[in-house]
């Protein structure tokens, strides 16, 4: 296997310096298969660069030192690969006393560390968890060789860890190679065609794979008429991605068309209870698993946004999940299907009408009709990826049901990778909320996680029911992967939040800073640190504070979705409304007075949000309407809010620029990394001024009321 290092791609959090520790080290690989041979050429590449050694003991040799007689340093292995040296059998007795008779087994992606007699052991079950077990000793670095330490049992919390790209095979005429990319093409297409430098795909496996990613889809969900043919006759197109992303674990799944049996296979009808289509999608499907085994399932956005589904022939979305879950059933596949359900057509004089309702309406009775392997993937929120928006009550409302709960890892709303919005904060909070309040199960449980990570969920189900996690990714054919070099971290937080929902963001950006600027460890490290906590820790706040206020969302430019405009989708048929006036802002989702859309959650969020005084602040414009001059939680009145949180957010920018301007020629970071953030600060800087002249200007002029500090608003 060849491993790819493209000289003029960054190497995100895997620059070969974060193997140092490794490389110089003598290391047993021991077990064999594919992925094992992944472990081992990691190693020997590793070991290439910094004089360290491998070795692979065959299954019946033994012993626990190298052909020179040396002890190892480390021993990755197989627990059935045959005799194991001694200090790994010690390590999986010990593993085994301490987990007891009804404990977990390793489990098929998780792995157990141990250092002992000073010999680092990971074990791990299947190859896939030998794989992480290697990547986390890259991410401790030094210090896996350093203090012994008992045996530590890790596995994913979430049993899939899905990127969906949103990448067009041909150039869409609105919406270009990728929807809502911000990072360049596609690194799986170009103009019609696959790219054909697959070794940015394999370099593409390897970084997710270091990150606990376990899935990819590879077009979008959008799915126009050449990407609907990547189901038949250009399957061979994506079992060419799937072969490369194969040697890290990661499999390949395809956005599919409702209507592929009338767009592909010439039938008259996609009316999933018509037998023809039934078959047609059976045998569409064998053909996919005859060219890709390990095939992943199909990702379905269906009757949203002009995509056709199953409302055409006057069946429901359980009837057209269910079909295709049929055809995949034989193979384990999934379909994963959106719940992403609204009316996209609706007059804005018409009150009763809510979008936030919409997903809920849709899919809630259907709980207990769909198939074991449907997965109803529903995006965090109940409107679609706002910079605050309260979690989506379908969340809870589905105990039948597998759900996926769905992040954009792309910034359409939070600065398009031209702002520095680190999200892991945002996510996590979504990840942590409880539904039921502080004794009930989180949405991380509902989506798949253990307690721990390694328990039992509290609300009784196993731990790996769930649908997982799914982020729509941000990566494109960039120099940086993620054209904000710093949105990176973003990527590499949605995998490790996948992988262990309760990580501290914080300590997650320190992994990443730790990776990804190793190289250039001649300046001081410590002060990068500190500058990019600083930067990013609360980014995803400050960037709230300068754009649309108090959980009101959309007041984007139309179309692109870039910059402000306060009323730009205000009277459009979109359903993202704010209804400022000249009394108040915000929209009235009660039960007593509004949409009811209180009411989808259960208690006590159902009276929280439906109480002007609990409402917490950062949401009260999503719930109620409210007067300018109403007193938030914080003591502060609405309009006095929005000011200040503008003037402070623009504020916070400026000491970002400035900030990174201290590490200039300071080494810490590359010279060009340096100039790309440096620019983009600049644009960030820009914009967020404009969102606060805009969006004060837009209240001073609605209310009448200033501003008690009588700060310039234009
Ligand atoms: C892929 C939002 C985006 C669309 C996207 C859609 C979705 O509406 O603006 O570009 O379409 O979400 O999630 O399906």
């Amino acid at each position: 296997m060849t491993l790819f290092e493209p000289a003029d791609i960054h190497p995100a959090w895997l620059p070969p310096e974060a193997f140092r520790a490794i490389g110089s080290r003598r290391t047993l690989v021991r077990g064999d298969g594919p992925l094992v041979d992944t472990v081992r050429e990691e190693v020997k590449r590793a070991c290439a660069r910094y004089g360290g050694g491998v070795r692979h003991h065959t299954p019946d040799e033994t012993g626990d030192q190298t052909a020179a007689g040396e002890p190892f340093d480390l021993v990755l292995a197989l627990s059935a690969a045959g005799p194991l040296p001694a200090v790994a059998e010690m390590v999986q007795a010990e593993f085994r006393r301490r987990r007891g008779p009804t404990g977990h087994a390793i489990g098929d992606e998780g792995f157990v560390i141990a250092r002992s007699g000073g010999v680092t052991v990971v074990l791990a079950d299947e190859a896939a968890g030998l794989l992480h077990g290697l990547f986390h000793v890259v991410r401790l670095g030094e210090p896996a060789f350093g203090a012994a330490r008992p045996p530590e049992h890790h596995r994913p919390a979430m049993p899939r860890r899905m990127l969906d790209h949103w990448d067009n095979v041909d150039v869409h005429p609105v919406m270009g190679q990728v929807e809502r990319g911000y990072a360049g093409g596609s690194i799986f297409w170009r103009d019609g065609a696959p790219r054909g430098d697959l070794g940015r795909v394999r370099a593409y496996g390897r970084l997710l794979a270091a990150c606990g990613v376990n899935a990819v889809t590879v077009n979008n969900v959008n799915v126009h008429t050449t990407e609907a043919h990547l189901l038949t006759d250009r399957l061979g197109d994506v079992a060419a991605i799937a072969a490369e992303l194969r040697p890290y674990g990661i499999r390949v799944h395809l956005s599919a068309g409702f209507a592929s049996p009338v767009v592909l296979g010439g039938l008259p009808t996609a009316d999933p209870l018509d037998e023809d289509v039934r078959k047609w999608w059976a045998e569409a499907t064998e053909r996919v698993y005859e060219t890709i085994p390990d095939f992943g399932g199909y990702v379905v956005k269906a009757d949203s946004e002009g995509q056709p589904g199953p409302f055409a022939y006057g069946r429901d979305h359980a009837d057209g999940a269910n079909v295709l879950a049929d055809a995949l059933a034989p193979f384990g596949g999934v379909v994963h299907w959106r719940a992403f359900v609204y009316n996209h057509r609706q007059d804005w004089r018409d009150r009763s009408t809510d979008r936030a309702r919409a997903a809920h309406d849709h899919f809630a009775r259907l709980d207990g009709l769909f198939r074991d392997n449907v997965i109803l993937q529903v995006k965090h929120g109940p409107i679609d990826f706002q910079t605050r928006e309260p979690v989506s009550p379908v969340v809870a409302a589905m105990p039948a049901t597998r759900v996926a709960v769905e992040l954009q890892v792309t910034q359409e709303y939070t600065g398009q990778q031209r702002h520095v919005c680190y999200l892991a904060p945002m996510w996590s909070e979504v990840l942590g909320f409880r539904p039921w309040g502080p004794a009930g199960p989180a949405v991380a449980h509902l989506a798949g996680a253990a307690a721990d990570g390694d328990g039992e969920a509290p609300d009784g189900r196993a731990p790996g029911e769930g649908g997982g996690l799914v982020g729509v990714s941000n990566v494109g054919d960039d120099a940086y992967w993620t054209g904000h070099p710093l949105a990176q971290a973003n990527l590499y937080a949605f995998g490790r939040l996948a992988w262990a929902p309760w990580t501290d963001p914080a300590a997650i950006l320190d992994e990443w800073i730790d990776l990804t600027f190793v190289p250039v460890a001649t300046g001081d490290h410590e002060g990068l640190r500190r500058v990019l906590h600083t930067m990013m820790d609360g980014s995803w706040r400050t960037y709230e504070r300068y754009t649309a206020p108090l959980g009101a969302g959309f007041m984007v430019r139309p179309g692109h979705h870039y910059g402000p405009d306060v009323d730009g989708y205000e009277y459009t048929p979109w359903g993202t409304y704010h209804f400022a006036d000249r009394d108040g802002v915000g929209v009235d989702r009660t039960r007593a007075t509004g949409t009811g859309f209180t009411g989808q959650y259960p208690p006590p969020w159902s009276q929280v949000y439906e109480s002007l005084e609990r409402c917490p602040d950062e949401l009260l414009l999503f719930f109620h309407h409210v007067p300018y001059e109403h007193v938030l939680r914080g003591g502060s009145t609405v309009i006095q809010h929005i000011y200040d949180t503008h003037f402070t957010g623009v504020e916070q920018v400026a000491e970002a620029r400035s900030l990174w301007e201290t590490l200039a020629g300071t080494g810490s970071v590359p010279a060009a990394l340096h100039a790309r953030v440096k620019d983009l600060l600049d644009e960030q800087f820009r914009c967020a001024r404009e969102w606060r002249d805009q969006i004060n200007a837009y209240f001073l002029r609605k209310s009448g009321v200033p501003d008690v500090h009588g700060r310039h608003i234009p």
